[in-house]
């Protein structure tokens, strides 16, 4: 990292600390060769589609990897979301945290249900349990926690809680893959749990998702769900989508399943680099993981408390962007805050103060296991190098934008 002024900073007009853009969730991409391999085994044996040989071997292996006896592929996480709130014909209201991706709101009102926004906890950023209770009203038929950045939500509360109240509970695991809640494998909590297997997760097949589950009739259910309600050929049993994985993906998918332990220790490794790079930065607070669980390390998530950091999070983003470090502020602003919730519930807001806060100060910076060590150690010279020049950078912004 070369700056010396602020000067040198690309957004007062300096050259950008990278040629090309940086981004945050860059696809990892594991074993090559193992991909091309599988991927002619499908031109060879014509089967591209419709539950093929490798969406089944990677089913039989996702069920070994998430000790789960059922875990059925999905074309992408939220056609995985929506054929589990089918299958278990919830209605009404469910109550789901609005710090999270938009599609768990999306998946439930393409239902005709009614998204009930609950604030999160301020340590973990996870549905706070407690906050839950007093949104449970007679239309609430489940609760769907997001294991958010990996770090599992308040499993054993929301069981006991659910179990009491008669509703299902279901878990959003989009970021949780390779992680663990109590030693155990997320996959196999609640009445099941749905992950992402997009391109930009820790383990993904391109595009594709998964619903894991113990329980044997929802299985059965979801894959006929999945294929048209097919329950035979020329028979239909139920009103089903097309929601399969295809044989591409799924090569993809045990490519990257057979390295997945090295992509999480590389991953592990960035998070660390910024970890202890941004350690002592004032205002800057590096997202904890828990010492007891395993995490895959896939988001470097930080917090930033513009009093003390002497710019606001978006001002940072801004510096960040323009040296093409992509930065992102997800899951700001909410689900709350975005159409047609905004509109639909105005008074959301009120009940939401954690999750206000913390899409406030948010930053998940470029990380994973396709990020370089080096690139990463850039990155973190020059967040420090703003922090420590933040009030000329502050001003300069100022002036820059009009208001100094
Ligand atoms: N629940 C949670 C908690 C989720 O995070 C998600 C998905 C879901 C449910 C739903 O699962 P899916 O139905 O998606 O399977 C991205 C992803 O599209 C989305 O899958 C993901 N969450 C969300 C957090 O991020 P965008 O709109 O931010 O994506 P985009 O295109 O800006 O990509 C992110 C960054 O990655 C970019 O900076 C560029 C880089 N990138 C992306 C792709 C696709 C690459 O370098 N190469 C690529 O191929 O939503």
């Amino acid at each position: 990292m070369n700056k010396k002024s602020i000067l040198d900073l690309a957004i007062f007009g300096g050259s950008p600390l990278f040629l090309s853009p940086v981004h945050a969730n860059r696809p990892n991409v594991g074993d090559v060769d193992h991909f091309f391999t599988s991927a002619t085994s499908i031109f060879k044996n014509r089967i591209l589609t419709n539950n093929g040989p490798l969406a089944r071997e990677l089913e039989e292996k996702l069920c070994r990897y998430l000790r789960v006896r059922n875990c059925i592929l999905t074309a992408n996480g939220t056609s995985g979301l929506s054929m589990l709130i089918k299958a278990l014909d919830l209605k009404g209201e469910v109550i789901i945290p609005s710090f999270t991706f938009i599609s768990t709101a999306h998946a439930l009102m393409w239902s005709g249900i009614r998204p009930v926004f609950c604030d999160v906890d301020p340590v973990t950023w996870s549905l706070d349990a407690g906050a839950s209770i007093s949104l449970i009203s007679e239309h609430t038929t489940a609760i769907i926690g997001t294991h958010i950045w990996g770090r599992a939500c308040d499993v054993a509360r929301l069981e006991n809680l659910c179990a009491e109240r008669g509703i299902h509970l279901l878990f959003d695991a989009a970021h949780a893959f390779g992680c663990t809640y109590r030693g155990e494998p997320i996959g196999r909590f609640g009445t099941a749990e749905v992950f992402s297997f997009h391109a930009t997760k820790v383990f993904h097949t391109f595009e594709g998702g998964a619903v894991t589950t113990d329980d044997d009739a929802l299985a059965e259910r979801l894959r006929k769900l999945r294929n048209f309600g097919f329950g035979d050929y020329d028979r239909v049993d139920m009103l089903g989508t097309n929601a399969k994985m295809s044989e591409i993906h799924a090569a993809m998918g045990l490519a990257n399943l057979a390295s997945i332990e090295t992509t999480i220790d590389r991953c592990r490794s960035v998070w660390e680099e910024y970890r202890t790079a941004l350690n002592g930065v004032r205002g800057l607070t590096v997202y904890a993981r828990s010492d007891s669980e395993k995490s895959n390390y896939h988001y470097v998530v930080a917090e930033i408390s513009q009093a003390e950091f002497g710019l606001s999070r978006d001002q940072l983003v801004d510096v960040l962007h323009s040296e093409n470090i992509y930065a992102r502020r997800y899951f700001y602003p909410g689900c709350h805050r975005a159409e047609p919730y905004r509109s639909l519930f105005p008074g959301a807001e009120a009940g939401l103060p954690q999750t206000r806060e913390i899409g406030e100060r948010v930053i998940v910076f470029p990380g994973g296991a396709s990020m370089e060590a080096y690139d990463a150690a850039q990155i973190c010279a020059l967040i420090r190098f703003v922090a420590d020049k933040a009030e000329e950078v502050a001003s300069s912004l100022a002036v820059k934008d009009g208001h100094g």
